[in-house]
């Protein structure tokens, strides 16, 4: 009896994922979970979901095709006559944006060639496949279903990084992951300001890299989402469903920017003007202050989901006219930073035991000789 209990036990240990549902995703530490749906109830939650309805390649998408049960989120796949096409698809895409942090969703994939099932990240509401606006595309992973006994195990992550129909950073792979993919598996992906790491059962499987520089790092909505796509799929095995358990987002870093919402918390005080200066990432927008006039100011509070220790950072911008010593305060350090000599970059204002909340800004100070400018700040977790 003992031994039974001892391996069921084992067996209960060896289903649950890799990557278990905590605060801790990847490491480290200041997790945030900022944004989560574990699919409970019998309604999709459209405070924090759009549809997929876009029409592409065998399929048009549909939210009828939506459904939640037993704390799962199917996309039905079904052979139906719907906006010219023979077969119906779906998909949620999430009203929030989110950028850097780690997503984390539990995948079982369908049976049957010809839906490409994703779960994915880019500005965009689900209504197009490609919004106008779309610049960061994150693949967490993108599958092709197959029809049995062909072995459903091939898996496709990277990045892409539109500029219009312009790829700007296509990094990414197919492998053969070796698994069952028509069995659940956690599916992870962290965003950082270098890079992006895929995960399959906590197992890191490739990263890309993708620097702020190579374009813009914007703020992207999930998708959750399976079409009929490639071949034509194959009715014999429909209606089916691609599964999801959940979805998750942590955060732990903080990056303010001027031209984020106006949440991100950047405020100005004195006279300031929009800049043609390009800040930290690609396109983002600057400001400056009024040139050679002391006394401007301007701060970025973040709002922070937990106290710790945060290595704070002011994204400088080096230019001839820029302020030759521009003061930096924070948490009662203060720095002053030569904007006319050095090189572009984040520079450091120190690290700082910081509370949760509102407490702690970056504040800065024009002196008066030079254009004092600003860009963005980050709080980075360590
Ligand atoms: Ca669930
Ligand atoms: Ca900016």
């Amino acid at each position: 009896m003992k031994r039974i209990l001892a391996a069921s036990a084992l067996i209960a240990l060896i289903a649950l994922p890799a990557v278990p549902a905590q605060a801790d995703p990847v490491g480290g530490t200041g997790w945030n979970l900022v944004f989560v749906d574990d699919f409970n109830g019998t309604a999709v939650d459209t405070a924090k979901w759009n549809f997929r309805t876009d029409v592409k390649g065998f399929s048009a998408q549909r939210p009828e095709n939506i459904t939640l049960s037993g704390g799962l989120m199917n996309i039905n796949l079904k052979q139906e006559s719907f906006g010219g096409k023979s077969f119906t698809g779906g998909g949620l895409i999430s009203k929030q944006a989110f950028r850097y942090g780690y997503y984390e969703t539990r995948a079982k994939l369908n049976d049957g060639v010809g839906w490409h099932t994703s779960f994915w990240a880019m500005a965009g509401d689900g209504s197009t496949t490609f919004g106008p606006d779309r610049k960061t595309e994150l693949d967490g992973f993108e599958i092709d279903s197959k029809s049995s006994p062909t072995a459903l195990t091939n898996i496709h992550s990277g990045v892409h990084a539109w500029n219009g129909s312009t790829d700007m950073n296509n990094v990414g792979t197919t492998y053969n992951s070796g698994l069952d993919l028509r069995q659940w598996h956690v599916y992870g992906m962290e965003w950082t300001e270098a890079n992006v790491k895929f995960y399959v059962d906590g197992v890191l499987k490739f990263t890309a890299a993708y620097a702020p520089t190579k374009w813009t790092h914007d703020h992207v909505n999930i998708w959750l989402t399976s079409i009929g796509y490639g071949t034509s799929p194959d009715p014999v095995f429909l209606p089916s469903a691609a599964q999801f358990d959940y979805i998750k987002f942590w955060q732990k870093d903080y990056y303010l920017d001027n031209d984020g919402p106006a949440a991100y918390g950047y405020s100005e005080t004195g006279t300031w003007l929009n800049s043609t200066l390009t800040g930290w990432t690609t396109n983002s927008p600057t400001r400056y202050a009024a040139c050679h006039s002391a006394g401007n100011t301007a701060t970025w509070r973040p709002n922070l989901a937990q106290a710790g220790n945060y290595a704070v950072y002011v994204h400088k911008i080096v230019h001839s006219g820029s302020d030759v010593n521009a003061r930096y305060d924070v948490a009662g350090t203060t720095t002053y930073v030569n904007g006319t000599t050095g090189t572009t970059g984040w520079v450091p204002l120190g690290t700082h035991a910081l509370p949760a909340g509102t407490a702690t800004a970056v504040k800065l100070t024009s002196s008066g000789t030079g254009c004092a400018r600003a860009d963005a700040v980050k709080f980075v977790r360590v």
